[in-house]
């Protein structure tokens, strides 16, 4: 019997349409100088999200592509954090919890150099804008040249890095931590719950969640997560968004924040060489950094990395998607890599219904499959994972990934992610980076 997982290669015919309709979604959810992830769930800009959404744009328009990323840096405050969200002020302020009278960036955070406008949060994302933006300048170097693209980014970039390197290691062992759920870009992970036990939760009437007035409820957070996630926000808001103020009640390390921020390093590292300046700093830095992630997080037990809670000073013992994303630093030991392959196809990610990977160790105790990052499988992981195949020359593997993507891509309408144990699509559709990152593989 054919199963979904035999599925062929897309024809040219349907990669044509594939393509039409990732198209579309990218114009739909253009606002003129940057791409909404989702026109009813997510209507301002996100960080990680334009990285990945500029990715795919530069296959359209480079100039688009360098707006994407060009007007999020404009967000970034002058201790060099890139804020999660830039909110859109044409927006009623109930577009969207926790709004722009949650954060107060331009008022809380003046003291850690918060810009006037445009309001934003005050906590982060993973740093994927370092790749995003030598993968934009690489689409046409000459134009990007003449633009003076890279010369005006590559600053930016470079004291984000510094903000996360100094500011952020808070474990002191020369990793950036998060400080908040939504920092690591997987709100409600299992490899959150440990940590947040220790977190009293803000109370029920102390706030009033927009998401689900356009998500289903079995698909989101629960009240009691967005509790935790309101107290931490407000402790750091109170404390001015300083990280030296602030008694962080959650910090952990987490591998893909870190993986994601070493490759970018090493894009600023060819960013230097293009600028003429030194990139051995850069250089330097990844090596380090993959020294400290494999040193610090790596479980070879498990054939994972884990999350190193800074509240204990221990790994969690949960199996996550993030633990897999390492693969996609270049010069990681060659046997993590095949540990990483091994794990990968074993029982815990090998998903029944789709050949993308779930978020969640499939045969876990808090496995949920539609419930957010407790266990569905998203399209932005399986790009990083794909690239990761490719880095160490998996290409059949990385082949495979892609041609499942695709095929999920589509069916799915874009959708924001898939229930591994169905394939049923789940979350908002016409999601950007889902759209964004089929161009990328269909380029
Ligand atoms: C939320 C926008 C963001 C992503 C995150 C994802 C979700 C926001 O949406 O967080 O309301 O929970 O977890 O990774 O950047 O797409």
């Amino acid at each position: 019997m054919k199963t979904l997982l035999d599925r062929p290669a897309p024809t040219a015919a349907a990669a044509l349409t594939l393509r039409r309709g990732a198209v579309r979604v990218l114009f739909d959810n253009w606002t003129g100088t940057s791409t909404v992830p989702s026109r009813t769930l997510y209507p301002h800009q996100w960080s990680w999200d334009s990285a990945f959404i500029a990715i795919g744009l530069r296959h359209l328009s480079v100039r688009r592509a360098q707006q994407e990323l060009e007007s999020l840096l404009a967000g970034q405050w002058a201790d060099g954090r890139i804020p999660h969200i830039l909110f859109n002020p044409a927006l009623p302020h109930d577009a969207y919890f926790p709004s722009p009278d949650f954060w107060q960036s331009s008022h809380a955070g003046r003291a850690a150099g918060a810009p006037t406008a445009p309001e934003s949060s005050g906590i982060v994302q993973p740093p994927v804008h370092g790749l995003a933006a030598w993968l934009v300048h690489r689409a046409d170097a000459g134009a990007s040249r003449r633009r003076g693209f890279l010369a005006r980014v590559y600053p930016r970039l470079a004291a984000w890095h510094d903000y996360l390197l100094t500011r952020r290691d808070l474990g002191g062992g020369g990793l950036a931590a998060v400080v908040h759920p939504w920092e690591p870009g997987m709100d409600n992970s299992p490899c959150w719950d440990r940590p947040l036990q220790r977190v009293a939760p803000a109370p029920p009437d102390a706030f009033h969640r927009a998401d689900l007035d356009h998500g289903h409820p079995a698909d989101r957070p629960t009240d009691l997560d967005y509790g935790r996630y309101v107290r931490l926000a407000t402790d750091y808001r109170e404390a001015g968004y300083d990280d030296r103020a602030t008694r962080h009640g959650f910090a952990v390390e987490d591998p893909c924040f870190n993986a994601l921020l070493i490759v970018s390093e090493l894009a600023l590292a060819a960013m230097a060489r293009d600028l003429g300046a030194a990139a051995e700093p850069h250089t330097a830095r990844a090596e380090e950094l993959t020294r400290r992630l494999v040193g610090r997080l790596w479980d070879d037990d498990a054939g994972l990395f884990r999350v190193r809670d800074l509240g204990s000073d221990t790994l969690v013992d949960e199996r996550s998607v993030s633990g897999l994303i390492p693969l996609v630093v270049p010069h990681l030991p060659t046997g993590i890599v095949g540990r990483l392959r091994e794990t990968l196809d074993g029982p815990h990610f090998t998903a029944p219904a789709t050949r993308l990977v779930p978020s969640y160790d499939l045969t876990g105790h808090a496995f949920a499959p539609t419930r957010y990052w407790r266990g569905p499988a998203w399209f932005n992981t399986a790009w990083l994972i794909h690239r990761g195949l490719s880095t160490h020359g998996h290409h059949e593997e990385a082949e495979r990934l892609r041609q499942g993507f695709l095929a999920e891509a589509g069916r799915s309408e874009f959708a924001e992610y898939v229930d591994p144990t169905t394939g049923a699509a789940r979350g908002t559709r016409h999601f950007s980076w889902t759209a964004a990152l089929t161009l990328d593989l269909l380029s």
